[in-house]
Protein backbone atom coordinates (compact mmCIF):
# COMPACT_ATOMS: atom_id res chain seq x y z
CA UNK A 1 0.00 0.00 0.00
CA UNK A 2 1.09 3.36 -1.06
CA UNK A 3 1.35 6.42 1.16
CA UNK A 4 -0.50 9.09 -0.55
CA UNK A 5 0.02 12.58 1.32
CA UNK A 6 -2.94 14.72 1.12
CA UNK A 7 -4.06 18.13 2.62
CA UNK A 8 -4.21 18.23 5.88
CA UNK A 9 -8.33 18.90 6.43
CA UNK A 10 -9.07 15.83 4.13
CA UNK A 11 -6.34 13.46 6.58
CA UNK A 12 -8.64 15.05 9.40
CA UNK A 13 -11.79 14.03 7.62
CA UNK A 14 -10.61 10.52 7.15
CA UNK A 15 -9.42 9.79 10.60
CA UNK A 16 -12.78 11.36 12.03
CA UNK A 17 -14.75 9.12 9.88
CA UNK A 18 -14.77 5.84 12.53
CA UNK A 19 -16.22 3.91 10.01
CA UNK A 20 -13.96 4.23 7.23
CA UNK A 21 -10.44 4.85 9.28
CA UNK A 22 -11.68 1.79 11.54
CA UNK A 23 -12.14 -0.25 8.27
CA UNK A 24 -8.95 0.91 6.63
CA UNK A 25 -6.98 0.66 10.06
CA UNK A 26 -8.58 -3.28 10.05
CA UNK A 27 -7.44 -3.67 6.31
CA UNK A 28 -4.32 -2.90 6.48
CA UNK A 29 -3.12 -4.65 10.21
CA UNK A 30 -4.64 -7.71 8.61
CA UNK A 31 -2.35 -7.49 5.71
CA UNK A 32 0.90 -6.79 8.38
CA UNK A 33 -0.28 -9.80 10.66
CA UNK A 34 1.37 -12.21 8.30
CA UNK A 35 0.63 -15.51 10.79
CA UNK A 36 -2.92 -14.15 11.86
CA UNK A 37 -2.44 -14.30 15.08
CA UNK A 38 -4.34 -11.48 15.71
CA UNK A 39 -1.02 -9.22 17.36
CA UNK A 40 1.70 -7.51 15.29
CA UNK A 41 5.29 -8.59 16.14
CA UNK A 42 8.10 -6.41 15.37
CA UNK A 43 9.30 -8.53 12.61
CA UNK A 44 5.53 -8.12 11.15
CA UNK A 45 5.67 -4.32 11.57
CA UNK A 46 9.00 -3.55 9.85
CA UNK A 47 7.63 -2.48 6.23
CA UNK A 48 5.28 -0.25 7.86
CA UNK A 49 7.58 1.03 10.51
CA UNK A 50 9.95 2.13 6.93
CA UNK A 51 7.03 3.31 5.14
CA UNK A 52 6.31 5.37 8.42
CA UNK A 53 9.77 6.41 8.98
CA UNK A 54 9.35 7.63 4.64
CA UNK A 55 6.96 9.99 6.01
CA UNK A 56 8.93 11.36 8.29
CA UNK A 57 11.72 11.60 6.29
CA UNK A 58 9.34 13.09 4.18
CA UNK A 59 8.59 15.79 6.89
CA UNK A 60 12.15 16.56 7.93
CA UNK A 61 13.78 14.25 9.70
CA UNK A 62 16.76 13.52 8.26
CA UNK A 63 18.15 9.97 8.09
CA UNK A 64 21.04 10.30 5.39
CA UNK A 65 23.66 9.33 7.26
CA UNK A 66 22.33 6.64 9.22
CA UNK A 67 24.24 3.44 9.50
CA UNK A 68 22.01 0.08 9.58
CA UNK A 69 22.16 0.26 13.33
CA UNK A 70 21.28 2.82 13.74
CA UNK A 71 18.27 2.62 11.52
CA UNK A 72 17.11 -0.52 14.15
CA UNK A 73 17.35 1.50 16.65
CA UNK A 74 14.93 3.92 14.80
CA UNK A 75 12.48 1.15 14.06
CA UNK A 76 12.55 -0.01 17.31
CA UNK A 77 11.96 3.50 18.58
CA UNK A 78 8.73 3.88 16.21
CA UNK A 79 7.77 0.02 17.23
CA UNK A 80 7.68 1.23 20.92
CA UNK A 81 5.82 4.27 20.34
CA UNK A 82 2.81 1.05 19.14
CA UNK A 83 3.55 -0.88 22.09
CA UNK A 84 2.09 1.06 24.07
CA UNK A 85 1.82 -1.79 26.86
CA UNK A 86 5.68 -2.58 26.28
CA UNK A 87 4.18 -6.45 25.86
CA UNK A 88 6.21 -6.03 22.83
CA UNK A 89 2.98 -6.71 20.51
CA UNK A 90 0.97 -4.39 19.20
CA UNK A 91 -2.87 -4.96 18.83
CA UNK A 92 -5.26 -3.75 17.09
CA UNK A 93 -6.25 -1.09 19.66
CA UNK A 94 -2.60 0.23 19.99
CA UNK A 95 -2.20 -0.04 15.97
CA UNK A 96 -5.38 2.23 15.46
CA UNK A 97 -4.33 4.66 18.69
CA UNK A 98 -1.03 5.43 17.00
CA UNK A 99 -1.70 4.85 13.70
CA UNK A 100 -4.61 7.94 14.14
CA UNK A 101 -1.75 10.05 16.38
CA UNK A 102 0.33 9.72 13.38
CA UNK A 103 -1.67 10.77 10.62
CA UNK A 104 -2.90 13.71 12.74
CA UNK A 105 0.36 15.04 13.23
CA UNK A 106 0.76 14.34 9.12
CA UNK A 107 -2.24 16.36 8.99
CA UNK A 108 -0.93 19.37 11.04
CA UNK A 109 2.66 18.78 9.07
CA UNK A 110 0.95 18.39 6.19
CA UNK A 111 -0.95 22.33 6.34
CA UNK A 112 2.73 23.75 7.40
CA UNK A 113 4.65 22.02 4.61
CA UNK A 114 2.23 22.12 1.55
CA UNK A 115 3.00 25.61 0.70
CA UNK A 116 6.56 25.64 1.85
CA UNK A 117 7.72 22.95 -0.33
CA UNK A 118 5.32 22.18 -2.88
CA UNK A 119 4.59 18.67 -1.61
CA UNK A 120 0.87 18.79 -1.73
CA UNK A 121 -0.20 15.29 -3.48
CA UNK A 122 3.30 14.15 -3.77
CA UNK A 123 2.82 10.31 -3.96
CA UNK A 124 5.53 8.10 -1.45
CA UNK A 125 7.01 4.75 -2.62
CA1 LIG B 1 1.08 -11.71 14.03
CA1 LIG C 1 1.18 -4.17 23.19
Amino acid sequence: MSVEILDGETIRRFVADEAAFGASIEGRFAGLDANHDGLLSFEEMENELSSLRVLEVHFGVDDEAMTPGELAELHRGLFARFDRDGDGRVDMEEFREEMREVLLAVAAGARVFAGADGCRGRKLP
